[in-house]
């Protein structure tokens, strides 16, 4: 049950993310790495792409497996993006 609601927000979140794709998303992928690139590599590690996780759904504030599975769905929608699997996320990965 747990896990349908979790699919369903990231089925909303995925389809926002279409939305953008229409209006530019390679502006919104420069953003999100800006926002979340703390050592200014231009790319996103594992420790930057879970503070931007954790800046949508604070730990502190959502606690409880609803919101660890929304945490863990958002993180993995971000590294399904990873393509050259280096872990790290680059700008025109994010803007695919
Ligand atoms: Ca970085
Ligand atoms: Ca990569």
């Amino acid at each position: 049950m747990r896990n349908c609601m979790a699919a369903g927000l990231l089925a909303l979140l995925v389809s926002a993310c279409a939305l953008d794709a229409r209006t530019g998303l390679a502006v919104g992928a420069g953003v999100a790495v800006a926002a979340g690139d703390r050592d200014g590599d231009g790319l996103l590690d594992a420790a930057e792409v879970q503070a931007l996780v954790e800046r949508a759904f604070p730990p502190a504030a959502l606690t409880g497996g609803f919101w660890d599975g929304m945490r863990a769905a958002l993180g993995a929608a971000y590294w399904a993006r990873d393509l050259d699997r280096d872990g790290r996320l680059s700008v025109p990965e994010l803007a695919r």
